[in-house]
């Protein structure tokens, strides 16, 4: 009727019978303090663990404070997600003048697809999936140990360039006229390289047309090395326009809207890594030539190896200054999954690195560079797309610290 009585008799009993006796003074225990005593050693007892004190070192080791010493805190998962954990700069403003060299900025723009939507989250992707790489741990194996974030070059995360969702004419303009602004800085080491460069994160395939409007300015015609499955000079005719100027500007025309606006060079340009359907047996390829790009299929890669694809490129650019952008679906889509318009059989991102470096080292110009048509909602829990967008970042900024620019006389 009254077990919890019971219980409490029975442990007066045990305190009792086993004469518990205080561990200091050896002095008997009354019933209370046996009780106590009891219920201390049981599982129900308090326990004094102090984790902080037992585990926290006498001294922090230096290796931490390296970590956690640059700007936005702590390990890779750690603070604001900046490219690369590089300090967020608005390079649009002039107060930015001569305190950077290259700058990685966001086209947050997908008002020109033609398949699934969705890019404008691309550069909140990329930096998301450039986390694990720093300044602090950024001396790359594959170049000998070149930390380009601490190269000659300042490198700074320029943020993005907002547009307007809801026209895309005015976005484009929006883009082109922040990418002027930011071209227009001063470098910071303006005696190692003559301008400011940029690497623009996508955004659909549109956002080079922009790009190119805004570095005309500086470089006349450029020569266009872009990598992609597609060719991107449709004519709009055949893609999407003939019925509004509006609609003719999309991620499968800019390229030919390039050309036909002088922004392109001659003959210079290349396509690489090239498969898709085309939309008439013989206008596209012949349109395409008119535009004055060379390619290189996707398939060519098995015949021709990494090195004479590098030599072919070396070969048609000559010493044109150099635009490159990747389309990221110019990976097979075992390698970039998240992207718009997939197309399989393509490169490995390892060969993409290689041969973008093998670029790098002939001492092929660059001026400017995109890495675009990175869509998140259709990657991965592994990130595979968003941390290959990344180190194609990385590989295109060695380039650019180890082939400093002059402006043309
Ligand atoms: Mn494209």
């Amino acid at each position: 009727m009254f077990p919890q009585l019971f219980v409490l008799l029975s442990l007066a009993e045990i305190a009792f019978a086993t004469q518990l006796v205080d561990k200091d003074t050896q002095k008997p225990l009354s019933e209370a303090e046996a009780f106590s005593n009891f219920i201390s050693k049981s599982i129900f007892g308090r326990r004094n663990f102090n984790l902080r004190q037992s585990h926290v070192p006498e001294t922090v080791p230096p290796s931490f404070f390296a970590y956690a010493g640059f700007d936005n805190g702590g390990f890779g998962y750690n603070g604001i997600a900046t490219f690369a954990h590089l300090p967020y700069t608005i390079c649009t403003k002039s107060e930015s003048d001569k305190t950077f060299d290259i700058g990685i900025v966001g086209h947050p723009f997908d008002l020109g697809v033609s398949y699934r939507p969705g890019a404008r989250f691309g550069p909140n992707g990329a930096r998301q999936g450039a986390r694990r790489l720093s300044p602090v741990a950024g001396w790359d194996l594959g170049h000998n140990g070149v930390n380009p974030f601490r190269d000659w070059a300042s490198v700074v995360d320029c943020g993005d360039i907002s547009n307007a969702p809801f026209d895309k004419m005015e976005a484009i303009h929006e883009l082109e006229a922040g990418m002027k602004s930011i071209n227009s800085r001063t470098p910071k080491n303006m005696s190692v390289s003559e301008a400011v460069r940029l690497i623009t994160i996508g955004g659909d395939h549109t956002i080079t047309l922009p790009i190119l409007r805004a570095l005309h300015a500086t470089w006349g015609p450029v020569a266009v090395l872009h990598f992609d499955s597609h060719l991107d000079t449709w004519d709009p005719k055949q893609l999407g326009g003939g019925v509004t100027k509006y609609a003719e500007v999309n991620h499968g025309t800019m390229l030919h809207i390039a050309h036909e606006e002088g922004l392109l060079s001659n003959n210079s340009n290349m396509h690489l890594g090239s498969r898709c359907g085309l939309l008439d047996e013989h206008y596209d390829l012949n349109n395409d030539l008119r535009c004055g790009f060379g390619m290189i299929r996707a398939r060519e890669i098995d015949k021709l190896g990494i090195d004479k694809i590098v030599q072919k490129v070396v070969d048609r650019v000559g010493d044109k200054y150099v635009y490159l952008s990747v389309d990221i679906d110019v990976l097979d889509p075992a390698f970039a999954p998240a992207t718009g318009t997939i197309e399989p059989g393509g490169w490995t991102t390892r060969e993409l690195l290689t041969i973008i470096q093998g670029l790098s080292s002939a001492g092929l110009k660059i001026v400017g560079s995109d890495v675009v048509e990175f869509t998140p909602i259709y990657d991965n829990a592994a990130e595979t797309t968003g941390i290959a967008v990344g180190d194609i970042v990385y590989e295109i900024l060695h380039w650019m610290v180890q082939v400093p620019v002059k402006k043309p006389s």
